[in-house]
């Protein structure tokens, strides 16, 4: 209740901020672009992770306007980037409350439009969740988006209610396979076999898989051989503040 009530002050606090983890297409070597993701520094608790705090926000409905201004603050970045010739594409955490919202289709293009961001350099990341409660309703509002110009990707792919069906109806582009599978991938047989699934499904889908949690070289490399050309995890960087991002950038080839 306590941690309620200092969530509603924290926007207004100021007590939120972005951090950004890059995004690697393996064949190439190059940064396709960067997640961002929530960071909430509490006052006396320190940084309260976002597994702890978006539950919360969706519960009580205000991930409507942090999510909100997660889209700002991305878009002010993904300006400044630009500006200063990195013009990266920055993906975004959707939740499935925000999706439900009548005015999101609107709220999205208006705040690209006024930030005048491509909406090529924005996706989505929305979780199989996002798809349950009214498939027809996310299906028409994920293809505006879509063919606006604005990519989606289906986040933590495999651990909710994967079906077929919603792959073959949404508009989607990037299946991301979940870091639970990407952590003993080299160990333990089912998440080799889970994480190949995912990998031939895109192919045969036509889907770009990117891979999040690669901690190891060996994990790269497996993953890169078989066919996964896109990853993200602390084998190359973790989430960072904009100037660190910067700086990885600079460094890394
Ligand atoms: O950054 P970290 O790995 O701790 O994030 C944990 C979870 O919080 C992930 O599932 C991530 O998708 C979610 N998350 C992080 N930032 C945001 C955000 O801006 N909006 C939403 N809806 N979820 C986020
Ligand atoms: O949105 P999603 O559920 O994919 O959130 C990604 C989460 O994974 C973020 O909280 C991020 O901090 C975390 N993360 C990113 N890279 C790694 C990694 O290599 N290992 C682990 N354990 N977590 C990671
Ligand atoms: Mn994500
Ligand atoms: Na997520």
């Amino acid at each position: 209740k306590q941690l309620e009530k200092d969530l509603s002050q924290a926007l207004t606090l100021q007590q939120f901020h972005l951090v950004y983890q890059p995004q690697i297409n393996l064949e190439t070597k190059r940064i396709i672009g960067a997640e961002a993701l929530l960071r909430w520094e509490h006052p006396v608790r320190g940084l309260v992770p976002p597994d702890y705090f978006i539950p919360v926000a969706e519960n009580n409905g205000s991930i409507v306007e942090i999510g909100q201004w997660v889209l700002e603050q991305a878009c002010l970045q993904a300006k400044l980037w630009a500006d200063k010739g990195l013009p990266l594409r920055i993906a975004v955490n959707l939740s499935a409350v925000q999706l439900r919202q009548d005015r999101i289709v609107d709220d999205i293009l208006g705040t690209l439009k006024r930030h005048n961001i491509p909406a090529g350099r924005l996706e989505l990341e929305v979780t199989e969740t996002s798809f349950m409660t009214n498939l027809s309703d996310a299906v028409a509002k994920l293809h505006t988006l879509n063919r606006a110009g604005i990519s989606i990707a289906v986040d933590d792919f495999g651990t909710g209610y994967s079906s077929l069906t919603y792959l073959k109806k949404m508009p989607v582009q990037h299946l991301k396979i979940d870091k639970q599978f990407i952590r003993d991938l080299l160990v333990n047989e089912e998440d080799t076999q889970i994480a190949n699934t995912i990998i031939d499904l895109g192919k045969s889908l036509n889907l770009s898989v990117i891979a999040e949690g690669v901690e190891t070289a060996e994990q790269e490399y497996y993953l890169s051989q078989r066919g996964c050309t896109l990853a993200q995890g602390y084998f190359f960087s973790r989430p960072l503040r904009p100037a660190d991002f910067e700086t990885f950038v600079q460094g890394f080839h």
